[in-house]
């Protein structure tokens, strides 16, 4: 937690951005695994963290910007709380922590929203992405549950999304404690990286490492050799020489402030010439992305430009064919990465994509695409300093999508479908590195850069 301070302005400049009406945050309460008392790992929500910093199950908080008056609603321990749970310091005192005077028990919740909703006031909240939060908005709102959702703030949304969207040197400084914690991560996955380790004993060592300083991944660990599968999550394979071994992973640190890291690593340290090849293609869009990324540029020109380099790359290969403008225009480089070139990064690491990622990454000025691949990047609009995000360029080689445009003929002018059955067994290779906007350029958020090139990478598994 910070001090008590910086929850205080954040939430005077929220008051004055939302103008008027009632705020409702509301903090998550514990999830059920397989029974209620066996829970999923808390995890807050990342606005309420962001304005009230209290990271305990159910409690709400409530700003009456008429009244100019807050609220934390949330009940005190009760003796059987603290007996299987612990103890903690009184609801009272926690919540001066975070600047807030006045603390009610959650059964007020309904009374002040009910009360509000009588006098015709604007009940400001966001978009629940737990039923058990849509359960309460049904019932504090008086709607059907399924009906919650639709009196979503959008005020309230757009106010917060951009002032989490800048971040302080205060939230650098934890974003890049757990790339600290990332980047430890992706070179024990390196070392291992070995013929006959299995992709579990990896994914399950680097995701202790996560835990063992901060609270958690960022996300599940994607870690296998079947890296054309974008969010492959099975573990089940055997590392095998002669293959590539694809791993994103990130920690969530002690802050809630998450990593993001992508590195390909040929198992046991040697890549074939063709891996190599494919390798420094999408090394080269990297590169160019983050040598680009700068303030006034939009992502989606930056995106776009990482399509470029990889059409490029894959025609002196003499596996696409014909003039670039052209083939970027049909799209054809959403074949080898149907995905967007990053997102935002912050207490989320996709940074608030439960507030609507349209509303995060896109705005009047630049709207999202609707053309394969390009409409999957979720940040695309002009970068500010202060913006957080995720480099990560990508080729892959998925049978059933090349076969599916083969059959279909799309973009049959640009693409020489006979040789690229050569690389159905191939996978993928991406790579991901986590930069700051800064007022002139940008800069990674974690000072170390991974292993990159093909000879750091081959350098760092056999060391
Ligand atoms: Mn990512």
């Amino acid at each position: 937690m910070f001090t008590k301070e910086i929850y205080v302005k954040r939430r005077e400049e929220l008051k004055k951005s939302v103008k008027s009406g009632i705020i409702l945050l509301l903090g998550n309460g514990e999830a059920a695994m397989n029974y209620s008392g066996n829970t999923y790992a808390f995890r807050q929500d990342s606005s309420f963290i962001y304005y009230v910093g209290l990271d305990t199950p159910d409690l709400a908080y409530i700003l009456d910007i008429d009244q100019n008056k807050e609220y934390l609603l949330g009940d005190e321990l009760t003796i059987d709380d603290i007996i299987w749970m612990g103890n903690l310091p009184s609801l009272k005192e926690r919540a001066a922590g975070a600047g807030i005077d006045t603390v009610l028990p959650f059964s007020n919740l309904a009374t002040i929203i009910g009360a509000g909703l009588k006098s015709n006031r604007t009940i400001h909240y966001l978009k629940p992405y737990r039923y058990r939060n849509q359960l309460i908005l049904s019932e504090i709102l008086g709607v059907p549950c399924r009906d919650a959702p639709l009196g979503v703030s959008t005020d309230l949304t757009k106010a917060i999304i951009r002032m989490r969207l800048i971040k302080s040197a205060e939230e650098l400084a934890e974003l890049e404690d757990a790339g600290r914690t990332g980047y430890a991560m992706h070179i024990v996955a390196m070392k291992m990286c070995q013929p006959g380790v299995s992709e579990r004993e990896i994914a399950g060592t680097i995701e202790g490492l996560a835990i063992s300083t901060g609270n958690r991944v960022s996300f599940p660990t994607i870690l296998s050799m079947n890296g054309q599968t974008l969010h492959n999550h099975d573990h089940s394979g055997i590392l095998q020489a002669g293959r590539l071994m694809l791993c994103d992973a990130g920690s969530e640190n002690l802050n809630y402030y998450a990593s993001d890291f992508t590195r390909t690593t040929a198992v046991g340290g040697e890549y074939s010439e063709r891996q190599k090849n494919i390798h420094n293609i999408v090394l080269k869009a990297m590169n160019d992305s983050i040598a680009m990324a700068k303030p006034g540029i939009t992502y989606k020109s930056v995106h776009r430009n990482a399509y470029r380099i990889i059409f490029e790359g894959l025609r002196d290969l003499g596996l696409v064919k014909g003039e670039t403008e052209a083939a970027l225009e049909a799209g054809v480089p959403a074949l080898f990465m149907p995905h967007g070139l990053g997102h935002a990064l912050g207490l989320d690491v996709h940074d608030m994509e439960d507030l609507g990622e349209t509303l995060v990454g896109y705005d009047e000025e630049t709207k999202r695409d609707t053309l394969f691949g390009y409409r999957s990047l979720r940040f695309g609009k002009r970068l500010e300093p202060g913006h957080v995000l995720t480099v990560e360029p990508g080729i892959y080689f998925v049978p059933q999508l090349i076969e599916k445009w083969r059959a279909e003929k799309t973009n049959a002018d640009f693409i020489h479908f006979d040789k690229l059955k050569d690389y159905y067994g191939f996978g993928g290779i991406r790579l991901e590195d986590d930069i700051v906007i800064t007022p002139q350029a940008c800069r990674p958020v974690y000072e170390k850069r991974l292993p990159v090139t093909v000879e750091e990478i081959e350098a760092a598994v056999k060391s």
